[in-house]
């Protein structure tokens, strides 16, 4: 089995987690998150890179980079930039690596401003709703279409 190249992103606020807000993200912390990923990465031949960061330009710079890394895939939630951000929009068209969008929460249960996502159309697939599983789920949806659909 080929090995794949997949990066997690996290976006603002998200190495918070485990004490942030738990009734909406639950109290799983990003470390934990990351290390499942890893872990379900090693049964799956999927070597995992996680970057998080409060800063749209550095989400950003790490998207581009992935090309240049050879990223296979990315499983992204883009906290509150995934409501405003047309640069990450961007940066993920312009790479043409396929992509999960990632949520903790139902983001279509919560406020108006949460059910918009300017990515969420270019996406390969979304997952919102089941905290911490929201991320394992996407790991799995990623890896059947990436051996399905690219080797
Ligand atoms: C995380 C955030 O930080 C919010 O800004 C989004 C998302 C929802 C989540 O559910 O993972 O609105």
């Amino acid at each position: 089995m080929k090995t794949l190249r997949i990066l997690a992103l996290h976006g603002p606020n998200l190495n918070l987690l485990g004490t942030r807000e738990p009734g909406h993200y639950g109290t799983t912390t990003l470390a934990d998150i990351n290390q499942k990923l890893i872990d379900m990465g090693d049964s799956l031949g999927l070597e995992i890179t996680t970057f998080q960061s409060n800063h749209e330009g550095e989400l950003v710079d790490r998207i581009q980079q992935a090309v240049s890394d050879h990223i296979d895939g990315i499983v992204i939630n883009p906290a509150a930039y995934t409501h405003t951000s047309v640069a990450l929009r961007d940066a993920l068209l312009a790479t043409s690596i396929p992509f999960i969008e990632v949520h903790l929460s139902n983001i279509h249960r919560r406020e108006e401003f949460r059910h918009r996502s300017m990515l969420v159309d270019a996406a390969t697939g979304v997952v919102a709703g089941f905290g911490a599983t929201s991320y394992t789920l996407a790991l799995t949806g990623l890896n059947d279409f990436l051996r399905t659909n690219q080797q």
